[in-house]
């Protein structure tokens, strides 16, 4: 069977969940990966039940999760997250949640080359309701490092981990090509960065490691991050 990964999965209302779901559904063993701040109250929705109807498979089983990585996709290595991150008691708690630390505990896990699939369903843009002309130079390249360059170096650390004609799909939204109000804070330049970057790295990363790299348009779906911009 098919071992995925879907980064971005802290409650059952978003993509990720979905994916992960249909993916189950579909036969492959799958993990996720949590942004620590969710990451405690992901885990007590799991375990006292308040998920069940939403984790129940068309087979009668339930959606299990291999694991659960803490996962700060704004970091590559731990080294690099500032001190007030590292010593939050959110990320204390946690381990290593960089981007090099989930990649390292998947080989401690699985063994060398444990991946079939991996999903990118995860972005910020801290300042998403403000109009890019208002947009600071911190808020802009914030949402462009978690929602876009997080792609390049998921693909840089974990294309080394796929099994060949693996495939890394993230998500993107309409508005990186069109005029679409309301999607500020430089997220629109975000999922531009992150289209461009998925022909690219599909050109790079399919010869050096045999995988694929596409992007999925998605439609409105009322997650927690869309409510936050009123969809
Ligand atoms: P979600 O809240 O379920 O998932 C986002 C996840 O990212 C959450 O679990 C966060 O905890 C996590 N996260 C945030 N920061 C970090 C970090 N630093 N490190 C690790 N994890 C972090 O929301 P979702 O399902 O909407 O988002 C999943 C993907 O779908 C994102 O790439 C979205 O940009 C993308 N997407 C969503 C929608 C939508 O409607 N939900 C649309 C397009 C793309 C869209 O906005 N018409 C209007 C709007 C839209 C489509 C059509």
């Amino acid at each position: 069977g098919k071992r995925a990964l879907v980064a971005g999965v802290a409650d059952d209302a978003g993509y990720g969940f979905a994916i992960a779901k249909a993916l189950a559904e579909a036969g492959a063993t799958v993990s996720v990966a949590t942004w620590p701040p969710a990451l405690k109250i992901f885990l007590n929705l799991l375990e006292r039940g308040k998920m069940d109807d939403s984790r129940r498979l068309a087979s009668g089983g339930m959606l299990e999760f291999e694991r659960i990585y803490p996962l700060d996709a704004a970091f590559d290595t731990l080294a690099e997250a500032p001190e007030d991150i590292r010593s939050n008691k959110r990320y204390t708690e946690t381990g290593d949640f960089s981007i090099v630390g989930m990649a390292e505990r998947l080989v401690a896990d699985f063994g060398e080359r444990p991946l079939d699939i991996v999903v990118h369903s995860l972005a910020n843009g801290p300042e998403v309701k403000k109009p890019l002309l208002e947009t600071s130079r911190a808020g802009y390249l914030a949402a462009v490092s978690v929602s876009a360059y997080s792609l390049v170096a998921m693909v840089q650390r974990l294309g080394p981990l796929m099994r060949p004609r693996g495939s890394f799909c993230s998500l993107t939204y309409m508005a990186s090509e069109r005029v679409i109000p309301g999607y500020g804070g430089g997220m629109s330049s975000a999922k531009a960065a992150l289209e461009s970057d998925t022909r690219l790295l599909a050109f790079e990363a399919g010869r050096k490691f045999g995988v694929r790299v596409n992007t999925i348009s998605a439609g409105p779906l009322a997650s927690r991050a869309a409510s936050a911009i009123g969809i």
